[in-house]
């Protein structure tokens, strides 16, 4: 299951950390991020960018149990979990989480599906630099091959973090006149460029024929990021965290900045080809660059 399905839990405790390293676009950056309090690692546990995802319980109260243990305030946004005030980690609203502090935010799950969390200070330097991360909500009986009570099963399950990185934000602390523009010169899916990501286990799509693939795919990123599965069709099931009103068939799917859609894909023959995300701009809807990883299915 590519990494999926072996925390799901309702507490969970997340850590804020401003000691990150990672090679991206061939350097090495530094990144900002939570992890799950102990591994001192974000995403599966194996990069520090993006930030750890979570699996929690539909119906179940939440617990995240946050500590910032970094020199800056910080919050977790939970976006599109429809948390009351108090928990929705939004300075603004309510308040910021100061260097060192602690906070406890506590929500009823909502309805299963694909979700996504972030740090909302200076939101536009702290998200880019990797404080963000998935949420993924299981259905009540916590299963992890089915979507939600009464949608479709799955065989394989991937999750697609969508990431696009401007190497000259990269050691910005403040958003300001040097992040009036992003201009973005590496493309992600997970953290990894292409060279990596076509071999990344928590990345490719692999299955045989007949086997049913979720994939589930939060767009983190500054632009528009455009979805093919080397020409294939799939279903688009969910859309931010809610089942389509009519699932619709496509061979190429949209997905703006912030939103999630669920694909489902059922390979009815033998493939070893690309899977792609297209970044594109948003004025022109020209390709700025692309993401890509295997899909193999024997
Ligand atoms: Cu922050």
């Amino acid at each position: 299951m590519a990494g999926l399905g072996t925390i799901v839990q309702s507490n969970y405790s997340v850590v804020s950390r401003m000691s990150g390293s990672q090679n991206i676009g061939g350097q090495p950056v530094g990144v900002w991020y939570f992890d799950r309090g102990t591994s001192f690692q974000g995403f599966m546990n194996d990069r520090q960018f993006p930030s750890a995802h979570l699996e929690i319980i539909q119906g179940q109260t939440s617990n995240i149990m946050f500590q910032n243990m970094s020199p800056m305030d910080h919050t977790i946004h939970l976006h599109g979990l429809d948390v009351d005030q108090q928990n929705d980690g939004v300075p603004a609203t309510s308040f910021s989480v100061p260097r060192m502090g602690s906070y406890t935010y506590q929500f009823l799950a909502p309805h299963a599906g694909t979700y996504h969390y972030h740090c909302h200070v200076d939101t536009v330097i702290h998200y880019h630099r990797g404080m963000s991360g998935a949420i993924i909500v299981r259905p009540p009986d916590s299963s992890i091959t089915r979507a939600w009570d009464g949608g479709p099963t799955f065989d394989e399950e991937v999750l697609w973090h969508l990431m696009t990185y401007d190497l000259t934000w990269a050691d910005i602390l403040n958003s300001g006149t040097g992040t009036a523009r992003h201009r973005p010169d590496v493309f992600m899916i997970n953290g990894f460029s292409s060279a990596q990501a076509r071999t990344d286990l928590y990345s490719r799509l692999v299955a045989t024929v007949g086997q049913r693939i979720y994939l589930r795919i939060l767009n983190a990123s500054y632009q528009w990021g455009r979805v093919r599965l080397a020409g294939l069709p799939f279903d688009v099931v969910a859309s931010d965290g809610r089942p389509m009103q009519q699932v619709v068939s496509a061979t190429s799917w949209e997905i703006g900045p912030g939103e999630r859609y669920d694909l489902l894909l059922t390979p009815t023959a033998p493939i070893s080809a690309d899977a792609t995300v297209e970044y594109l701009d948003d004025w022109t809807g020209a390709v700025l660059g692309t993401a890509a990883t295997r899909l193999e299915i024997t």
